[in-house]
């Protein structure tokens, strides 16, 4: 055990077999098959869990609803308080539960640690925000009239999660949603339930301690084969917020507005970043290797084209390749490795094709595109992350591949390279590269790029939580985290109060009776 799992299992209390189940300190067996979770860094087994069935999760939904009542009853700011002391417990667990993130998702250590900061962030921004739930206040029309508007939790808040960040994104969603006076409930992907139930282990003492009623912060350690659609169309919960596929968003999306539910959706990317004339090669060249290879490209902001002008193309070309071969893949644990493996077989199998698509559609491969096997490389998982070059309209560059993939286009003037940036069905992040400011200031404009993050001098991924995260078009449209994406979580009330004893109408309306 070189790199210390069994400490941390430990230190999290991760047992051989877990109850799947939590309603906030009460942990509760489910009776679905149990679920084996193993590590896509060495293939080994590190636990099983007793997932959850369809009964189990509605006992849940009920615990959930009767504990709503109570917690919108607590002042907003004393929410603040609970979500405070759990940032506090989670700096204590920051070393084990980034190693947990590292080993059971795959992503580098370096990465689990900012996985697990940027919850902590959350929380420290939560805690602010329980103190700023504010509306407007408007002039009224009327005479000795007053208007205002003011934001009441919602409910249940269900918040479906992606593996690629097994932690940081409930976080985003719980620890708002927990200062706006809703109660949450977690299904995780099933290939990281590890990670979510030492999770709801860390926080459970702050719940007891400051006696959270049962039911405020749920966990149901699931999977499809027992909870598929039934979260999406459950009028019980008011907002699910989900991170995932477009495909499965899409669907999503679709049963919770045929129920006019309202959704929080963080759908796939297709995420560009424009390389003009006037860049810093030798930045752009550190961000789009962060962006493309970091968490072996599975990241929904992981950068996944490169449009570069002419004239640095073959430079930054030959550059990118060069630096590809001397990036260490290998166990996510060793300090040394860059790039970890893909998540499971499932991935390695869906890159591989990718690579044979971009090769019939007319691409070339300039670099990587492999498995990996031999020492260290037991589990099936590791691959080398691929250049190619590429046109824009191939459907496979259309698509997101969710790998380390990552596509060379070429262009001549900036109107140009704009529309091939915004020439796909997604729309979450993009950069451009450059220190001119006719440059910079067009793609931040209303015609430039058509994303819901665009930075300038900065990669595609690895956003600061203080800023609305999410995006357009097949992205989905939502928006959680940072700036108000708080308004999500509550429902909004304009309230008109007449303090005189007249009944003035609206529009200057007569209306005797
Ligand atoms: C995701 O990949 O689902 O901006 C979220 C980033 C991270 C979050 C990514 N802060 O890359």
């Amino acid at each position: 055990d070189q790199f210390g799992i069994q400490d941390a299992l430990r230190q999290l209390n991760i047992q051989a077999e877990n109850n799947g189940i939590c309603t906030g300190t009460q942990w509760l067996t489910g009776q679905g098959d149990p679920i084996s979770s193993y590590s896509p860094a060495d293939g080994q087994l590190v636990a099983q869990v007793k997932q959850a069935s369809l009964d189990d999760y509605r006992q849940v939904v009920e615990k959930a609803k009767s504990a709503f009542p109570e917690w919108r009853k607590v002042p907003a700011p004393a929410r603040g308080e609970i979500v405070r002391q759990i940032g506090l417990e989670l700096r204590k667990y920051k070393e084990p539960l980034g190693k947990l993130v590292s080993y059971e998702m795959g992503k580098i250590y370096q990465e689990g640690l900012g996985e697990v900061q940027e919850m902590i962030d959350i929380c420290d921004f939560a805690v602010g925000q329980s103190r700023q739930l504010y509306g407007f206040t408007m002039h009224s029309e009327r005479k000795a009239h007053r208007m205002y508007d003011q934001y009441h939790p919602l409910g249940i808040v269900g918040v479906v999660s992606a593996f690629n960040f097994p932690v940081a994104v409930w976080a985003w969603n719980a620890m708002l949603a927990l200062v706006c006076g809703d109660v949450v409930l977690w299904k995780p992907s099933s290939k990281v339930l590890l990670c979510a139930i030492a999770v709801h282990r860390i926080i459970a003492r702050v719940l007891k301690e400051n006696k959270v009623p049962e039911g405020v912060v749920n966990l149901v350690a699931t999977s499809s084969k027992y909870l598929g659609d039934e979260l999406f169309s459950d009028t019980n919960i008011p907002l699910v917020s989900f991170t995932g596929s477009t495909k499965v968003g899409k669907k999503a999306g679709g049963l919770i507005g045929a129920r006019l539910g309202k959704a929080i959706l963080e759908l796939g990317g297709n995420n560009a970043i424009i390389v003009t004339p006037n860049a810093d090669l030798e930045m752009a060249m550190r961000a789009i290797v962060f962006g493309a290879v970091g968490t072996c490209g599975q990241r929904c902001t992981s950068t996944r084209r490169i449009i570069v002008h002419e004239s640095v193309y073959q430079p930054l070309k030959e550059k990118l390749v060069s630096v590809y071969q001397s990036v260490k893949i290998g166990n996510p644990l060793d300090p040394t490795t860059l790039v970890g493996p893909l998540i499971d077989k499932g991935a390695v199998a869906t890159y591989l094709s990718a690579i044979e698509k971009v090769k019939a559609e007319g691409g070339t491969i300039l670099c990587g595109g492999t498995v990996l096997d031999g020492d260290g490389y037991q589990s099936g998982c590791y691959v080398v992350p691929a250049i190619a070059e590429v046109e824009n309209h191939y459907s496979i560059v259309q698509n997101e591949t969710f790998a380390p993939l990552l596509y060379l286009i070429r262009y001549t003037e900036l109107d140009e390279a704009i529309a091939i940036h915004n020439d796909v069905p997604q729309g979450l992040s993009s950069a451009l590269f450059s220190t001119n400011l006719l440059e910079t200031e067009k793609f931040l404009s209303c015609e430039g790029s058509d994303c819901g993050i665009a930075n300038i001098n900065i990669g595609t991924s690895g956003a600061e939580i203080g800023g609305a995260f999410g995006g357009e078009k097949d992205t989905g449209g939502g928006r959680e985290s940072g700036s108000d994406a708080w308004k999500a979580y509550m429902r909004r009330q304009t309230n008109t109060i007449n303090y005189s004893r007249e009944l003035p109408l609206a529009q200057g309306i007569e209306f005797n009776v």
